[in-house]
């Protein structure tokens, strides 16, 4: 309840001068799991001091609800950061700019851009299929010469094509260079990307800043190589007639803008320079890329330690769907049981587990606290997703939680599940992200049954912080399943398509 003097400041971490809260911050947990305990001592919301920046971390829903749903627009600002300005020219791109004007409209054109491959030729269902069927492909050949895969490259060949279609209406074949230079540049941002504003202050990640910065700068600058190459090719061939992907779409509202003079929207007022198309489209390519295959490799992490939960899918899809088709976006009302499983991934082990930070745009407050303006707030989803009130068992991974009582439809057992966000800063692909999941992961379980090579440990359930939560390496076996050679995978898809 609020007392008679007003709201109070949430309770506080101890703070030093220059390092803030460090010493209290000292943990051999990641951040998100390290938040998750300081509950225990400081409540469920409280605050502390990065450096000079004052920040609140939430751990429960309702407060997390507060701030991005209720109050969404008083805490739609984003902080600025050495390395994400680094990553985005200053904040020129939608996931790490401040809330803007700018930002607003290239929500809208992504939006826009993502809506027209709804429907048609190129329609992103079809494009997915495509690329799940030469992710089968190569499982195929590798499973015929008796091989364990690593399926971290596959997966994300995968998935970038789906993403470079949506973008770039290009794609890439296996063992390309420019593809290869992708891989290692977008994982030297990963590890690097974030870490001066949540993670260079944290000495248990054992990081040397400048290091760092220098990867980031090098990685950024290949990135930077890669966008400005596509742009330069869709501005070449560019006709106000067709509109073949979002770059198109980015450069003709730069063109109209540009052209529409009287209006008072001009090109810079709106952010439509060159930096700002290029940031989005890389947020888009990035994001795009990292958070859907982080998401498959968790899948297969988990099925491979619970194969009973594999079989339960397999024999969904034997009766559902059966062997002589392959799935379709259409199938996914009467395959909840592998629905669950990708809603129980995304809560176990959320891409994001403390979202990008937020930041009070005026003096405000979550529940009875006062919060000032320029207070960067981070949701810890981890604590939501492993709240104890709110799940049985939160650490047991169950996709039957997310099924009704007879097992047949699929629900949301707890209000603390928000794997996407909310709000004005939810995730701009969720949809996209949500139906790659599911045919990806159907295709391959419809042909293969996953499991470690004979003799190999299981792989670890911890994951490596970042501005992404990722799985470790290791090898998979993929064994067809009965039926499933070779021949019968290319006959299907030559038949389907
Ligand atoms: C933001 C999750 C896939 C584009 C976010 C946020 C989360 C999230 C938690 C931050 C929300 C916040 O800060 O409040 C996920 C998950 C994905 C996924 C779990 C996969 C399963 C994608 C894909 C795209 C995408 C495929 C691109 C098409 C974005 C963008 C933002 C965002 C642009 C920034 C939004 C803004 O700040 O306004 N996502 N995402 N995401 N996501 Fe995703
Ligand atoms: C991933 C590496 C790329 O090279 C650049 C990039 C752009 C957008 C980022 C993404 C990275 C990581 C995941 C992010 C995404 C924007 C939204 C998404 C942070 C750094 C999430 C999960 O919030």
């Amino acid at each position: 309840k609020m007392s008679r003097r007003g709201p109070q400041e949430p309770p506080h971490l101890p703070a030093l001068p220059v390092i803030g809260s460090l010493l209290s911050l000292r943990s051999p947990h990641p951040p998100h799991v390290h938040f998750k305990e300081l509950q225990q001592k400081y409540g469920q919301t409280y605050s502390l001091m990065m450096g000079s920046h004052s920040v609140i971390i939430v751990n429960q829903h309702t407060h997390a609800k507060e701030v991005l749903l209720k109050k969404g627009k008083t805490f739609a600002g984003r902080p600025r950061t050495v390395t994400t300005d680094i990553l985005t020219r200053d904040g020129k791109d939608i996931a790490f700019g401040d809330y803007s004007a700018t930002w607003r409209f290239h929500r809208k054109i992504v939006h826009g851009a993502l809506c027209m491959f709804g429907e048609g030729s190129a329609s992103i269902e079809k494009i997915i299929c495509a690329e799940a069927q030469s992710l089968c492909a190569v499982l195929s050949e590798a499973a015929a010469a008796g091989l364990a895969l690593d399926l971290s490259p596959e997966l994300t060949r995968a998935v970038t094509n789906v993403v470079c279609s949506l973008c770039f209406n290009s794609t890439y074949c296996r063992g390309d260079p420019e593809f290869e230079g992708m891989l290692h540049y977008s994982q030297g941002i990963v590890d690097t990307v974030a870490k001066d504003s949540l993670v260079d202050i944290f000495p248990w990640l054992q990081i040397f800043p400048n290091a760092n910065l220098h990867l980031l700068k090098q990685c950024v600058s290949v990135r930077d190589k890669l966008l400005q190459k596509k742009y330069d090719e869709h501005k070449a061939d560019y006709s106000d007639h067709v509109q073949r992907d979002l770059l198109d779409a980015l450069v003709r509202a730069k063109r109209s803008a540009e052209n529409n003079n009287t209006a008072e929207i001009s090109a810079e007022s709106v952010g439509l320079s060159e930096d700002h198309l290029l940031m989005t489209v890389g947020d888009i390519f990035g994001a795009g890329v990292e958070t859907t295959t982080t998401v498959l490799k968790w899948a297969i992490t988990y099925l491979i330690h619970y194969p009973q939960v594999q079989r339960c899918i397999q024999e969904e899809l034997d009766s559902k769907v059966g062997g002589d088709r392959s799935p379709q976006l259409s199938d996914r009302g009467s395959l909840p049981y592998l629905e669950a499983t990708i809603r129980e991934v995304l809560r176990i082990r959320p891409v994001a587990p403390l979202l990008i930070p937020h930041v009070a745009l005026s003096d405000t407050s979550i529940g009875d606290f006062a919060v000032r303006k320029g207070t960067r707030v981070i949701i810890n989803l981890w604590s939501l997703h492993h709240d104890e009130r709110e799940w049985r068992n939160p650490e047991l991974f169950d996709p039957g939680r997310f099924l009704n009582s007879e097992g047949t439809g699929l629900t949301i057992p707890s209000p603390s599940y928000l794997p996407f966000g909310a709000g004005l800063r939810v995730c701009l692909g969720e949809a996209l992200a949500k139906m790659e999941l599911f045919l990806f992961l159907s295709w391959i379980l419809q042909r293969f049954t996953l499991s470690v090579p004979p003799g190999h440990s299981l792989p670890s359930l911890e994951g490596k912080f970042g501005v992404v939560l990722q799985p470790v390496k290791y090898k998979v076996h993929a064994m067809p399943r009965p039926g499933w050679d070779r021949n019968k995978c290319q006959h299907l898809f030559e038949m389907n398509c």
